[in-house]
């Protein structure tokens, strides 16, 4: 009586901890920089109100510093295609290797502020970007971003193409910028970011671009980037999304849940990050940064000096998705 009173027990028990295996469930989320950063402050966000949402069933487990690519951060969106990776917070100029189309967002001087970046995303040319992801076996749910992309340098105030001539510039490995840099007569060269900040350190390049809060929370101005060009000459927004297959096994619900907590943590990650960026300005001018605003003429000849990009990459952007981003622009 006692032993079938025991049994009775361990099978709840064994019951119990099987069901609790199948629905408590854990992802793992890609991210390129940290929580420091309103970036990883995105894919944070997300992991909290799924958590909440799901009431603990479902766990998002965020790996900041493209740790599970070993910082190669160009690899992120194949290994989440793979289903090395569940789901990512990631920067359309790392998926754009393969994904070309995302190289709508590193065009130089396309769009010029957050209208006409908001204009984009929340269009026609957004859902367009989007299918070309899903065509390339990864989900993709919300937007967020990483914000207008600001160059900074360790020699001296660029003003014009002309300053920039022999420049050593740290870009991302995505080969537009290759482009973009070669036809200003700078002097690019591509490495993950985990590079770039020694390569930097020791002098090893003169400058890189990257938006305000990276500049800002990175001390970028500790390295020796004293001269802050504010030229907006693209932004990068982020992305949230999920392995096809990981996707196909969720429950309708589940989809849904992840999918509105991806939407509402982008637009918070959006306004904070926004509202951040006078102050931002105003810290970095204050650790004695020299910050150069450029007159309408002088952008201008930024704009002239990297036209050829556009023809360039047009192609392997595909017209219908260029000629809707424009329209939404000039709109
Ligand atoms: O590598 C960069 O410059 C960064 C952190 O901005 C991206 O991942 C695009």
């Amino acid at each position: 009586m006692k032993l079938t009173r025991c049994l009775t027990a361990l099978a709840a028990a064994a019951a119990l901890s099987a069901s609790f295996a199948a629905s408590a469930r854990e992802y793992s989320v890609s991210t390129v920089l940290s929580d420091a950063f309103p970036w990883g402050q995105a894919a944070q966000k997300w992991a909290d109100l799924v958590e909440e949402r799901s009431n603990g069933e479902i766990t998002l487990r965020v790996y900041p510093n493209a740790q599970l690519v070993a910082g190669d951060q160009t690899k992120e969106f194949s290994a989440m295609r793979s289903g090395l990776i569940d789901m990512a917070v990631g920067s359309t100029i790392n998926w754009s290797p393969q994904v070309p189309e995302l190289n709508l967002f590193n065009l130089p001087f396309l769009m010029a502020d957050n209208a006409d970046l908001d204009a984009v995303t929340q269009g026609e040319a957004g859902k367009l970007a989007f299918a070309a992801i899903e065509k390339r076996g990864i989900v993709p749910l919300a937007w967020a971003e990483n914000g207008f992309r600001e160059l900074s340098n360790s020699a001296k105030p660029v003003q014009t193409p002309t300053d920039l001539a022999g420049l050593k510039i740290r870009v991302v490995g995505s080969p537009l910028f290759q482009d973009t840099f070669n036809a200003l007569g700078a002097n690019p060269t591509q490495m993950s970011w985990a590079d770039a900040k020694p390569a930097l350190t020791t002098g090893a390049v003169d400058g890189q671009e990257n938006p305000l809060s990276v500049f800002d929370v990175a001390r970028i101005d500790q390295v020796g980037q004293k001269y802050l060009t504010l030229w907006h000459y693209m932004a990068d927004p982020l992305i949230f999304a999920v392995n096809q297959r990981v996707w196909k096994k969720l429950p309708e619900a589940d989809r849904e849940l992840l999918r509105q907590a991806a939407i509402d943590a982008g637009q918070w990650e959006i306004e904070m990050s926004r509202s951040a960026e006078v102050k931002r300005l105003a810290d970095i001018r204050e650790r004695g940064v020299e910050v150069i605003e450029l007159t309408d003429e002088q952008r201008q000849a930024f704009v002239e000096a990297t036209r050829s990009v556009h023809e360039t990459w047009a192609p392997k952007i595909g017209t219908e998705l260029l000629d809707a981003a424009r329209t939404a622009i000039a709109e």
